[in-house]
C-alpha cells in the first residue's frame, strides 16, 4: 500500500486520550525491541529478554537521558503479538502529561505515528488473521450492545472465515468438476461425470443465508431508532428517564414541559436503542417555542423505526389516529395506578409504580427482530457492508452458473461463473485483495487499533 509502509517502526497511544490510572503505547516494526533498548535506563537490557515478557522498568529519553516515567513493557518477538512482528506495549502512568512526554520519546527513537488501523493492517499482513477477523476488531470495539459484542467476537474468533473458508472448499470441488469436463472429451471422461447441482444448491442457501444475516447484524450494531411521542403530560419524559435509569429529562405536572427533543442511547434486549423524548402534541400551545418543539416532534416521529406513542389513561381525548394506525407504533396507555383501563393493542403501563415496562420492552424487541429471522446471539451473523457485496455477488455467480447449467449453455460459461464467486469470496476474507480495499478497511479503524 502507498499511504503504509510496513518496513517502518510505528507507535500509537492504544488507550483513550483522557486522563486515567494507566495508558499503553503500542510499538510495532522490525529490530523495535533494540532501538527501544536505548530509552530504557539503568542496568535493565531488554535485547535480551524473551517475548511475551512483561518488564518493571524506567524510560529515559535517548536524547539527553532524563527520566520519562517508571513503565510496564512487554515484549512479543517472533510473531507472537498483534502484529505479527517484533512489538511492544508500554503501560505508563495514565495522565495527559506522561503519555505525551512517552509518546515525544517515541518519535526521538525515530518511530513513526502510527496511521489508523495500521497495526491491525500488519497483522492482516502478516497471516495473523483474515480480513474478516480484521474486521471484526473493530466491530467488537465498536459494538453498542451486549449481542452485538457476542456477535463480533463470534467473526473475531473465526467463525465467519471458517465458515466460508467450508463452502468454498465446495464451490471449489465444483469448479473442479466443470474444468475436468472441460480438460477431457466425453470419451476420456466416461459416462460418470455429471454436474453436481445439489452442492451448488446447498452452497447458494448457505451463503444467501449468512448474506442475510446482515440486517440482524445491522440492527445489533448500530441499533434503532425509537420516539416517544403522545400528547403532553402522558408521561414520556418519565418514561425516558426509566429507560435510561437516571433522572434525565424535567418531569413536570405542567402541561408543554419538554420543549425541545433529548436524545440518548440505551439497550433494549441487547439491541442499542437511540431514544427520543419529544414535545408532547397539543392542539394548542403556548408560545412560538413549543410549536417549533412539536414541529421537530413530528418530523422524529417520520425517522423513527418505532414510535412509543403514549396516552394518559385518565386523560384519552386527544389520540392521534394516523401515528396510532402506524405500523411502527406500539400504543401505551399510561398511569394505569391511577386509572385502570384496557384497551385492544396498547399495553398497559405505570412509569411510576413499573408496572407493564417490562412487557413494552419486550414488545419493542419483537418489532425490531420480527422480520429479521435471526435474533440469537449464537447465530453466525455479519454486519458489514463489504462483507454483504461479497456475498452478494458469490451467490449472485453461483445462480448464474445454475441457470446456465440448467439451460444447457456451454461449460465454460458455468466455468466463469463459478470463477467470479470464488473471487467475490477470496475478497471476502482477503485472500485476493487490492491497496484500496485494505485502505478502505483499515481507514476506518482507530489510530492505535
Ligand atoms: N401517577 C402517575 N403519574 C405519572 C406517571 N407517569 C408520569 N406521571 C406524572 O405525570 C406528569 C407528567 O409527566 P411527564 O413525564 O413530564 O410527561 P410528558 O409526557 O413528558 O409531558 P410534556 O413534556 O409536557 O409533553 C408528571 O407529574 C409525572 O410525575 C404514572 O405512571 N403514574
Ligand atoms: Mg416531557
Amino acid at each position: 500500500m502507498n499511504r503504509y509502509n510496513i518496513e517502518d517502526t510505528i507507535y500509537a497511544l492504544a488507550t483513550a486520550w483522557a486522563k486515567s490510572a494507566i495508558a499503553v503505547v503500542r510499538i510495532s516494526g522490525k529490530g523495535c525491541i533494540g532501538t527501544l533498548s536505548k530509552a530504557i535506563g539503568g542496568k535493565v537490557d531488554i535485547r535480551n529478554k524473551p517475548s511475551n515478557s512483561a518488564i518493571y522498568c524506567r524510560l529515559i529519553s535517548p536524547v539527553d537521558g532524563h527520566h520519562v516515567d517508571d513503565i510496564v513493557l512487554t515484549l512479543y518477538r517472533d510473531g507472537h503479538g498483534y502484529t505479527g512482528e517484533d512489538a511492544a506495549e508500554i503501560s505508563c502512568h495514565g495522565g495527559l502529561q506522561v503519555v505525551q512526554a512517552v509518546l515525544a520519546t517515541m518519535a526521538e527513537l525515530g518511530f513513526r505515528q502510527a496511521l489508523p488501523g495500521e497495526f491491525s493492517l500488519r497483522a492482516f499482513l502478516h497471516g495473523k488473521m483474515d480480513l474478516t477477523r480484521a474486521e471484526a476488531v473493530n466491530e467488537l470495539i465498536n459494538a453498542q450492545g451486549m449481542t452485538g459484542r457476542a456477535m463480533a467476537l463470534k467473526r473475531l474468533n473465526g467463525d465467519l472465515f471458517r465458515r466460508i473458508s467450508d463452502i468454498k472448499a465446495t464451490v471449489v470441488r465444483i469448479m473442479g468438476t466443470v474444468e475436468v469436463q472441460l480438460d477431457y472429451s466425453e470419451d476420456e471422461i466416461g459416462e460418470d461425470l455429471t454436474f453436481p447441482m445439489e452442492e451448488l444448491e446447498k452452497a447458494i442457501e448457505a451463503l444467501g443465508t449468512i448474506r442475510d444475516s446482515y440486517n440482524t447484524g445491522r440492527l445489533y450494531s448500530q441499533g434503532a431508532k425509537v420516539v416517544l411521542a403522545g400528547p403532553s403530560n402522558a408521561g414520556k419524559s418519565s418514561l425516558f428517564n426509566l429507560f435510561l435509569k437516571e433522572d434525565r429529562s424535567i418531569v413536570s405536572a405542567q402541561k408543554g414541559t419538554t420543549r425541545d427533543y433529548i436524545e440518548a442511547m440505551c439497550t433494549v434486549g441487547g439491541i442499542p436503542i437511540r431514544l427520543y423524548d419529544t414535545a408532547g402534541f397539543r392542539s394548542f400551545s403556548e408560545s412560538e417555542i413549543e410549536e417549533e418543539g412539536i414541529r421537530r416532534s413530528h418530523s422524529l416521529v417520520e425517522g423513527a423505526d418505532i414510535i412509543i406513542y403514549m396516552v394518559d389513561s385518565s386523560d384519552m381525548g386527544a389520540m392521534d389516529g394516523s401515528v396510532l394506525s402506524d405500523p411502527r407504533c406500539i400504543a401505551v396507555l399510561n398511569k394505569s395506578d391511577l386509572k385502570d383501563v384496557d384497551m385492544d393493542g396498547f399495553v398497559k403501563l405505570s412509569v411510576v409504580t413499573g408496572a407493564g415496562f417490562s412487557e413494552l420492552c419486550s414488545r419493542i424487541t419483537e418489532k425490531l427482530t420480527s422480520d429479521l429471522g435471526v435474533s440469537d446471539e449464537s447465530a453466525l451473523v455479519i454486519e458489514n457492508d463489504r462483507q454483504k457485496e461479497n456475498l452478494s455477488r458469490a451467490v449472485s455467480s453461483l445462480q448464474a452458473a445454475r441457470l446456465a447449467v440448467e439451460s444447457g449453455l456451454p461449460l465454460d460459461i458455468v466455468s466463469m461463473d463459478i470463477q467470479e464467486a470464488l473471487e467475490a469470496l477470496g475478497e471476502l476474507t482477503g485472500e485476493v485483495t487490492t491497496d484500496d480495499i485494505l485502505d478502505r478497511i483499515f481507514g476506518s479503524f482507530c489510530v492505535g487499533k
